[in-house]
Parts: C-alpha cells; sequence; structure tokens
C-alpha cells in the first residue's frame, strides 16, 4: 500500500446483539454431519479479502463490473432521492464501488459520511484510506463485526441513512435467511432512510457456470481459502491441495452451489479438542450458495421484509439488479 495514503479511521467494533457459532462451533456443527457445510463468512481473512479483490476483476466474473457500470449510471438519481447524511455499506469489502455514490453525494453537495461494515478488519481500513485520499471531505467510521449477530447495535449517527448492500452479497443467505435478515435490517432503518440492494439475476447457466469456474483458478483458491482460515484458527491439518474447487449452478433453486470435494481419504486433527475428522474420497463440504433472482423474485423478498420499493434499476445484458426501497 501507498503509505502517503494513510489517513487516521476511526475503527468501532460492533456489539453483538446475540451470541453467534464460534468457528469451532461451526465446525463442529457443519463437519462432522452430513450434508457437509460452512458459512461463507469464514472465506474473509486477509488473503480471502485479496482473493475476492481479484475475483471482481476476472473476465469471467461479470456480477462486479456490471453493478459497476450499473451504479456509475444511476447514482446521481439514487443520491437526489436518499439525499443522505450517512452511507452504511454491509459487507463492504474494498468499497471499490462507493466511488459512484460518493462522487454523486459530491456533486449533490450532499457531503455524507461513510460508515462501512464488514468482518475482516484489515479491507475496511485499506477501503477506508483509499476513499479519504480520493474524497478529501469524507469522513469515515468503520465498523468491525458480524452482521449475523444483529444490528442492534449498529450506530444511527443521522435521520437520513443510506444502507447498501452490494455484490449480490444477499444471495449468499438462503431465503429464510435473507428474509431474517432484512426484517432485521428493516427494524434498524428510519422512516428516512434508504436501502440500496444489489443482487444478481438469473442467467444463461454456461455463463453463470464460468462465472464461478475461472480459467485462472481464483476463485478455486478462495475456496480453498477456508480451509487454511481453520487450519490456522483451529490448528487443523487440512491437506487443502487436496481438495478440489466444484461449483455448479442448481437451476432448481436458482443457485451457485459451491463445494470443495476430497480428491482421497483423509483423516483431518484439529488440536483443539483432539478432534479427528475422516472424511473419504469424494466427500464434499459446501461453503457457499450464491441465489440467482428473477426481478419478480428480487421484489418479493424485498417487501416481505417490509419495505416499499421506489426504484428498481437494472443492468443491461448480463442482467444486474440494485433495488433503492424505503420501510413502509
Ligand atoms: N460489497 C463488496 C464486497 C462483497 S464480498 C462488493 O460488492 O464487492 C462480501 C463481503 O462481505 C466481504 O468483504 C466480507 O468480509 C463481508 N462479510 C461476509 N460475511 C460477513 C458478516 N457475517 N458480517 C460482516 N461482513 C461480512
Ligand atoms: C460476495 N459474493 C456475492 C460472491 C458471489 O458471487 O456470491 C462471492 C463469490 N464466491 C465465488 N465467487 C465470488
Amino acid at each position: 500500500m501507498n503509505t502517503a495514503i494513510r489517513l487516521p479511521i476511526v475503527c468501532e467494533a460492533v456489539a453483538a446483539t446475540r451470541a453467534v457459532p464460534s468457528l469451532w462451533d461451526d465446525v463442529a456443527r457443519g463437519l462432522f454431519t452430513t450434508p457437509r457445510q460452512l458459512p461463507a463468512k469464514y472465506f474473509y481473512d486477509e488473503r480471502g479479502s485479496q482473493l475476492f479483490d481479484q475475483i471482481c476483476n476476472l473476465p469471467e466474473y461479470y456480477p462486479t463490473r456490471t453493478e459497476n457500470a450499473l451504479l456509475a449510471e444511476v447514482s446521481d438519481d439514487i443520491i437526489a432521492r436518499a439525499r443522505p447524511a450517512t452511507i452504511i455499506e454491509l459487507g463492504s469489502g474494498m468499497s471499490r464501488k462507493t466511488h459512484h455514490l460518493l462522487k454523486a453525494c459530491a456533486k449533490h453537495d450532499c457531503h455524507a459520511s461513510y460508515a462501512p461494515f464488514d468482518v475482516c478488519d484489515e479491507v475496511l481500513l485499506l477501503a477506508g484510506a483509499r476513499l479519504m485520499h480520493e474524497f478529501p471531505w469524507l469522513k469515515v467510521h468503520a465498523l468491525s463485526g458480524d452482521y449475523g449477530a444483529g444490528l442492534d447495535h449498529l450506530p444511527r449517527r443521522s435521520e437520513r441513512n443510506l444502507v447498501a448492500f452490494l455484490g449480490g452479497t444477499i444471495g449468499n443467505f438462503t431465503a429464510a435467511e435473507s428474509h431474517a435478515f432484512l426484517t432485521e435490517l428493516r427494524a434498524f432503518m428510519g422512516p428516512d432512510d434508504r436501502l440500496l440492494l444489489g443482487a444478481d439475476r438469473v442467467k444463461r447457466p454456461d455463463m453463470l457456470h464460468a462465472a464461478y469456474n475461472d480459467c485462472a483458478g481464483v476463485t478455486a483458491e478462495f475456496n480453498r481459502n477456508v480451509l487454511r482460515v481453520i487450519n490456522r484458527e483451529l490448528g487443523a491439518d487440512f491437506d487443502v491441495e487436496r481438495y478440489a474447487h466444484y461449483a455448479l449452478f442448481n437451476p432448481v433453486e436458482s443457485q451457485i452451489e459451491m463445494h470443495l470435494v476430497a480428491m482421497r481419504a483423509q483423516r483431518v486433527k484439529f488440536a483443539i479438542n483432539d478432534a479427528l475428522l475422516e472424511l473419504v474420497e469424494g466427500d464434499s463440504i459446501r461453503t457457499e450458495i450464491s441465489r440467482k433472482f428473477t426481478r419478480a423474485s428480487l421484489e418479493a423478498m424485498v417487501r416481505d421484509a417490509g419495505f416499499a420499493i421506489e426504484q428498481h434499476y437494472e443492468s443491461r445484458a448480463p442482467a444486474f439488479s440494485l433495488v433503492l426501497a424505503r420501510p413502509t
């Protein structure tokens, strides 16, 4: 990183509303019973966040550049409607697309402050410093925590918040999880707040398949990173390279399903609790789902959580949606 752009950033830990399972709890529950699965949030240590940033630039991974182009087009309209005093961004990552919203803020003389909320502290600091360098008027108040632990302690610094949840990350929740999450978000929001939700849309399976099976193998590395996180945090000895990345589109559920498949039998030892996990060749761990919406299924999800849709912006092909909604 260029040290010339290191600026002070306030980084506050958001207290949990409720206890969330520890990594060990999730591993014990998710890997020692079948079907094996892990929550997607564990991808995102510093290396995982860097790998995701690389994914965003892959030719096959259309969501980022599509949402970015759409935001470049519609940010003026979003800011004119929302006139936010604060932009709160959930799962903000590198905050690259936020640039369009902040540019529109400057244009509309609406100098909002920015509160990115992410589970990865390293990206919060890096992204915040970059944006403060680009927008010298910007106040960044980074929020570190797990949005799955509840939003009751998320600070409300103003009456007009634009709560952005971009990138299609809502698709990484099951239908029940997204309903619970959006309902909780609705309860946090005041009458003048707006939600800006980015969601990926159903499209040709070959295009979806390519986006999660890039030729350079970056998505495979990102997928395997969860095993590296478990090795480091729980003293486990997954032989990471012996797990194949396998991602497929399930048209019945309208979701990408990402797996790690054991290429040979392995006994995985965990220093914690002296646990031993036995996997046979072909055993699979589902590491992520990524739901793809129709216009109608996306709007129904937003409405069912207590929002009214103010604008639905759609990209040109490949399809991607940004929904601007207000609490009803
Ligand atoms: N919004 C960005 C990044 C998407 S990647 C974009 O559109 O490019 C998903 C982001 O959500 C990552 O930065 C990850 O660290 C964060 N994240 C995942 N699970 C989280 C959780 N439970 N709580 C807070 N942040 C989370
Ligand atoms: C963060 N999220 C929206 C990405 C997605 O497309 O579901 C994560 C990802 N997984 C593999 N590639 C990208």
